[in-house]
């Protein structure tokens, strides 16, 4: 185990400023410190989800008036992805509400929006629900680079929040996914509820993950009318970002994308995340089914405090020199 409870108790719990400076330290020795990834996110298969995860608007254990979509052609999924390419994101995000994935023409379908998309120049990321083993390698021969499935809380408060999926089909989801050779993006909510030791039980899991995930996306909890969170005050600011530090600590070469959650967040705010180590964010005006800041907000910002977007390739040379490193102080 790379990290016990107490340790990340220990980190998460420093001084601000020391906790921010490690996080720093870890983030330069890492990442490239002025690089933000830029994905945007597409919802391609829209609300009645059979599944009853307490937080989001697309189960249909919810009353939130979501108007359900079946899968989208590839034809109009394109257009998305062309548009999210001319705005500046390097990877499109496509997302179905899908208990499990299905067989036969809906998934067919998909394999050729994942393919053509691929194809673009994009790279792919679907989070699609729980998959089979099969299903994950298709994907994967199709050009889907990266796949994301959550853990979104600790084993203990999973129960609280979803019923009809366990905490062990996600994990074992996310085995599946690193044997078919895609990346793994996996991450969490924070604000649903649970303790700040759920928020740290979480990231323990995550950090323990062999080898831990290649992208971690912390969701602070958008609270819609309809799901039974709504009415849940806003995550406090500084303990969000307590979590995107501790995050970038113990898993140093990891994309922690700041994910939803930021039209609540001021500039301020956002570029204290920045400095506590996240380094991508969803770009585009709309994250599945409810808002994201405006695409030139974000660019303001970055440009303000000079940051700018982060080239896939270049994030790879930059974790194989950074491999290079440690292998030499050994
Ligand atoms: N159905 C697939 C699944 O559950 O893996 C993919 C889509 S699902 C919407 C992806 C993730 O979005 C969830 O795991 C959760 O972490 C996040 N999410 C959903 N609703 C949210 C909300 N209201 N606030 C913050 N994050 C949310
Ligand atoms: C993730 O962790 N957050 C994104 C992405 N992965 C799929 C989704 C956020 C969804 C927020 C609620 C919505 O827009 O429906
Ligand atoms: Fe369905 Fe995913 Fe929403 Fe859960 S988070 S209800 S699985 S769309």
């Amino acid at each position: 185990m790379r990290y016990t409870l107490d340790e990340i108790r220990d980190i998460y719990h420093l001084p601000f400023t020391t906790l921010i400076f490690r996080a720093q330290e870890t983030h330069h020795k890492n990442q490239d410190p002025s690089g933000v990834q830029l994905c945007t996110l597409k919802s391609i298969k829209t609300g009645a989800c059979p599944e009853d995860c307490k937080y989001c608007p697309q189960s249909a254990h919810a009353e939130t008036g979501l108007d359900r979509e079946d899968l989208l052609d590839t034809a109009t999924i394109l257009k998305d992805a062309e548009a999210a390419k001319k705005g500046g994101s390097t990877r499109f995000c496509m997302g179905a509400a899908w208990r499990r994935v299905p067989y036969g023409d809906q998934f067919d379908s998909l394999l050729n929006t994942v393919g053509v998309v691929s194809d673009m120049g994009m790279e792919v990321c679907c989070t699609l629900g729980s998959l089979e083993q099969d299903q994950a390698i298709a994907l994967r021969d199709a050009g889907c680079a990266v796949y994301n499935h959550n853990l979104d809380t600790s084993r203990e408060f999973y129960s609280e929040i979803i019923t009809t999926r366990s905490f062990d089909e996600r994990l074992d989801n996310i085995r599946k996914v690193r044997e078919a050779g895609m990346e793994v993006c996996s991450g969490g909510i924070i604000g649903m509820g649970e303790s700040v030791d759920d928020r740290l039980k979480m990231l323990q899991e995550l950090a323990n993950l062999e080898p831990y995930p290649d992208s971690v996306p912390i969701n602070a909890l958008i609270a819609c009318a309809g799901t039974p969170l709504e009415g849940r005050e806003f995550v406090d600011s500084f303990e969000f970002v307590r979590i995107i530090a501790t995050a970038r600590i113990i898993m140093p070469k990891t994309m922690v994308r700041l994910s939803a959650g930021r039209t609540e967040m001021n500039e301020e705010l956002q570029a204290l995340c920045y400095l506590a180590g996240a380094n991508s964010i969803f770009l585009g005006e709309k994250l599945l089914t409810t808002p994201n800041p405006e695409s030139s907000d974000d660019y303001k910002l970055l440009n303000k405090l000079g940051l700018t977007s982060l080239d896939p390739a270049e994030a790879r040379a930059i974790h194989a020199r950074a491999d290079d490193e440690s292998a030499t102080l050994v």
